[in-house]
């Protein structure tokens, strides 16, 4: 339904706050550093932008709120529920690039982490269509 506004030429989108940290950078292990992101969906990226929190007080704005922390290319991308030995977190998802980066996405809501699940996969698989 490309009329739809939840489409942007044929692709989902969708944003919202998840718990995020990237645990891999081109295959190899990162320290974990979960923080909240405002996460956003569009055109088959997926983009944590820097938690706001993390800027020092004085100089924060709505501007420091949609700062580009990781952008990740879903193409070529698989997600997973991560197995218990990933996280001790409840409703933890795992995202592996094409490229070798990981990361680790979360929501204590279940409804909202299952939303974002979805979206991926078809993302994901919608763009091995293309
Ligand atoms: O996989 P780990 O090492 O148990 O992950 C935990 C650590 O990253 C920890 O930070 P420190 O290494 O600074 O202690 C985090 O605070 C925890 O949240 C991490 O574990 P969970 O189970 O929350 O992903």
């Amino acid at each position: 339904n490309r009329s739809s506004d939840s489409h942007h030429g044929g692709l989902l989108e969708k944003a919202g706050i998840l718990n995020k940290t990237k645990v891999a950078e081109h295959g190899k292990k990162l320290r974990k550093n979960w923080t909240q992101s405002w996460t956003v969906l569009h055109g088959g990226v997926l983009t944590f932008h820097k938690d706001p929190k993390s800027t020092p007080a004085g100089t924060a704005s709505k501007t420091n709120q949609i700062v580009p922390e990781y952008t990740v290319e879903l193409r070529g991308a698989t997600i997973t529920w991560a197995t218990k030995d990933k996280s001790s977190k409840k409703h933890v998802l795992e995202l592996k690039t094409r490229h070798g980066s990981e990361y680790l996405i979360q929501y204590d809501t279940e409804s909202i982490i299952n939303d974002w699940y979805k979206i991926i996969v078809d993302t994901i698989k919608q763009l091995d269509f293309d």
